[in-house]
């Protein structure tokens, strides 16, 4: 275990070493596999399995291709079911795109004593809205690229992975000239005139405006892996918040509002959920069979996401189990004390051949500018497959669990036990071997 963390940096680096010089340096093999083979056929197994378990991994490439994502579309109907003049009509092609930036008159004592107001408005009735070659304008000075996992707080399962390009909201918003009394930045996309179905999100006034070195920014994409955002993921302009889940990337954006409002009043806010979240570092296991032969290998995969608190390691667990045992508690004394252990994870890709439309891994925001390598792997809010290859289980049924524990060392779901600040719940598969 302490091997591992020594250089959990470069697990990945050193797996796909490892399976360059199959057979070499055994000692630099994490102990992933080694409890479940005998000493005497370690090594072999030890390769074997560890081929296997990439193997496994490959089967999840890095990018999902823009119809592969999970679709999370309100609005009846779908704003993306539209087509010809109603598509037109609700300004959803790339020509009628037009986004609306204004100021809120709104003032209510004791929390809004002064109105927002922009030196410069943007809006349909004077003809001023900003359209998309203005956009891909700014794009030509300020363009940023940037490969995002797309999580909704309220699903098991990672929605996408995709590598979007975009303008940073900083200098749409720049546009407006002098702000003043600006503490919110509100933003929606098209909800079919219908003022029940406005989906909205916000950040504050520091979260659109500046990024620290290293940090990432708020932008406007128009750009989903290389192509025109499609209509289902948000098309022609979405916007992408590097750090959060899928509620706060709005999809046919069209309206920025600031506001001297401090509240959030995302809608998202209304429903318990945590309005301000960020990512959570956390695994999320594909359901295998239900049914094995006992005496074959069991192949564990899933997905991984690298969260606000970074990633140290995914580990699983094998329970034996009779019958149909009761949920477990994420805090059972039996679980927080199991023989949980490490995973593998998927080689990262070669970064000059997996980007799509000649981005180069340099200009990619969470990328070194000169060595082209991610600063973390996975990258930072993004997220990759995960495998462990499990031997020697003899006749039975099993559960088998996979977590992450970040680099603060909390093992999942903590410090997010409360599901609605992000789902991250240990996730199960049940098998039984025959
Ligand atoms: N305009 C608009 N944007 C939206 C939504 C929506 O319903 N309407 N759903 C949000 C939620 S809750 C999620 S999880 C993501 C899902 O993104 P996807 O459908 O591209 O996978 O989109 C977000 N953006
Ligand atoms: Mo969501």
């Amino acid at each position: 275990m302490k091997r591992i963390q020594a250089d959990e940096r470069n697990v990945s680096r050193r797996q796909a070493m490892r399976l360059a010089a199959l057979g070499a340096a055994m000692a630099t093999v994490p102990n992933v596999l080694a409890a479940d083979v005998a000493p005497a056929t370690a090594s072999a197994e030890l390769d074997a399995d560890l081929a296997l378990a990439l193997k496994a991994c490959k089967a999840h490439p890095v990018i999902t291709p823009a119809k592969g994502f999970g679709d999370v579309s309100r609005g009846t109907p779908k704003p993306h079911s539209l087509k010809g003049q109603a598509a037109i009509d609700a300004r959803l092609t790339p020509e009628s795109w037009r986004l609306e930036i204004t100021a809120d008159p709104f003032m209510e004592a004791p929390h809004t004593k002064t109105p927002a107001s922009l030196t410069k408005q943007f809006t349909l009735a004077d003809n001023t809205a900003i359209d998309l070659p203005a956009l891909m304008e700014l794009g030509k000075k300020h363009e940023v690229h940037f490969l995002k996992a797309i999580q909704c707080l309220n699903i098991e399962t990672p929605l996408g992975q995709g590598m979007w390009t975009g303008v940073p909201l900083r200098e749409v918003l720049r546009l407006c000239g002098k702000m003043n009394n600006v503490r919110r930045v509100y933003y929606w996309g098209f909800h079919n005139n219908d003022e029940k179905q406005i989906f909205k999100s916000s950040l504050s006034y520091t979260q659109g405006m500046e990024t620290a070195p290293g940090e990432l920014p708020a932008f406007l994409a128009y750009r989903l892996n290389g192509e025109p955002i499609p209509p289902e993921r948000g098309g022609p302009v979405r916007m992408i918040i590097p750090w959060s889940h899928g509620y706060k990337s709005i999809k046919w954006l069209q309206h920025i509002f600031v506001t001297n409002d401090a509240r959030n009043q995302d809608s998202y806010a209304n429903n318990n959920n945590d309005p301000d979240s960020y990512l959570k570092t956390a695994a999320y296991v594909h359901e295998g069979p239900p049914k094995l032969k006992a005496g074959d290998a069991v192949t564990l995969t899933g997905t991984v996401i690298c969260g606000l608190s970074g990633l140290k390691r995914v580990e699983y667990w094998v329970r034996k189990v009779q019958g149909n045992p009761p949920r477990m508690e994420y805090d059972d004394p039996e679980l927080l004390n199991a023989p949980w252990k490490p995973c593998v994870l998927a080689p990262q890709p070669d970064w000059n051949t997996a980007l799509p439309r000649g981005v180069k891994p340099t200009e990619l925001l969470g990328f070194d500018a000169a060595t082209g390598q991610p600063h973390s792997w996975p990258t930072r809010y993004g997220m990759c497959a995960f495998a462990a290859v499990i031997r020697g289980l003899e006749k039975g049924k099993y559960e088998i669990r996979a977590r992450t524990v970040d680099m603060n060392d909390f093992a999942q779901p903590e410090p997010r036990p409360l599901q609605k600040s992000g789902r991250n719940a240990i996730q199960v598969w049940t098998v039984e071997l025959v």
